[in-house]
């Protein structure tokens, strides 16, 4: 054998070598066997937004984000109560992800570019359409942006609105004075005492922190919003079934709300004609085995969580303590971004 043959051989062996080694990292992480064997969920959440993710007195949780931790127990262990909540501030929520500490972030957090590029991790879906707002109090007579410059802004560290309020700032040539806290607890605290009188953050979890207050009346939260801020549950990269099993969970919501298929007629659904209800219920296909779950996945959590619609007017919506319209979370075919690709 000459030198070059020798040469691309031994190339040849290296990256079957290399094709191996990937193939076995590529199957060493299951989360689904992980998950299964412990029988439960980690997720990760915040440490309390109210109607996204907040424990009670008791330590129970509740809020949208929580809901898609539920629905994700729900079908890949049939019981949706089956899910332990780690409550992370925004500086340790990757690293939990990455080390494995949580097997989901499911925590008001931004899809953005570099998370999903250079942190191991891949967002699975957006369960939150969000903007990037301002609290402002009162006594400040500030009614709009412009009326910004020069202010005392409030924001949390390891946050997009850290870094979005430096880009408008710096966009518009207008000054601010940033005072950064930690946790949203000291970022509500420092507004109340005074620290500064705007306090910015996405609208939603504005809207969260505001039935926080002593005083709610005494604020404002402006109109505008200065970013987007779609909010999502995200996995690790290395584990494209569990990927696919958070992304699925979600669409099964949107989808299901799509179909009309609820809480409450989930079980009479089973008996519908149409082939795409029967096909998410598991009733004559099997769409969970490709994924590793049963043929009853979808319907598990419709059952046991609802559907996008349900878990979001339960949360969050215009009759809960935050009163949202739905608006940009409403689904494509009612004036919304909601499009979930079909479950075929
Ligand atoms: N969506 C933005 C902001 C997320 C964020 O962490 N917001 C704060 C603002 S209140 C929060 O939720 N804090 C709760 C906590 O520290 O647990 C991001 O992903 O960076």
């Amino acid at each position: 054998m000459g030198s070059k043959a020798v040469a691309s051989a031994g190339r040849l062996m290296m990256g079957v070598v290399a094709g191996l080694t990937l193939v076995a990292t590529a199957s060493q992480a299951s989360t689904l066997s992980d998950v299964r064997s412990k029988n439960y969920l980690d997720c990760g959440v915040s440490t309390g937004i109210p109607g996204f993710s907040n424990p009670d007195a008791e330590g129970r949780w509740s809020g949208l984000d929580v809901d898609v931790c539920r629905a994700v127990a729900a079908a890949v262990l049939g019981d949706a109560s089956k899910v332990r909540y780690t409550p992370l501030p925004p500086s340790d929520r990757f690293n939990a992800l990455s080390s494995g500490e949580v097997d989901m972030l499911s925590r008001n957090t931004t899809w953005t570019h570099a998370r999903d590029t250079t942190l191991g991790m891949i967002f699975a879906g957006i369960v939150f359409y969000d903007g990037q707002g301002f609290m402002v109090t009162q006594s400040s007579g500030i009614s709009g942006l412009p009326e910004l410059d020069g202010a005392a802004i409030c924001i949390q560290g390891g946050t997009t609105s850290e870094l979005n309020v430096a880009d408008y700032f710096r966009e518009t040539g207008m000054n601010y004075q940033p005072v950064v806290f930690a946790t949203s607890d000291q970022t509500l605290r420092g507004f109340e005492a005074g620290r500064c009188n705007v306090l910015t953050s996405d609208l939603s979890q504005l809207y969260a922190q505001r039935t926080r207050l002593k005083n709610p009346q005494a604020v404002t939260i402006l109109s505008e919003v200065i970013s987007k801020e779609p909010l999502g549950p995200a996995v690790r990269q290395d584990d494209m079934q569990w990927y696919n099993i958070v992304k699925w969970t979600v669409y099964a919501m949107v989808n299901a709300e799509e179909y009309g298929v609820n809480q409450s007629n989930v079980d009479a659904m089973r008996e519908s004609p149409k082939p795409v209800i029967q096909r998410m219920l598991g009733v004559n296909a099997d769409t969970g085995r490709a994924m590793g779950l049963s043929a009853d996945w979808a319907y598990q959590i419709i059952r046991q969580v609802g559907n996008y619609g349900e878990v979001f007017e339960r949360n969050v919506g215009v009759d809960s303590t935050l009163g949202f319209e739905r608006g940009l979370n409403q689904l494509w075919n009612k004036g919304g971004l909601l499009y979930a690709p079909p479950l075929r």
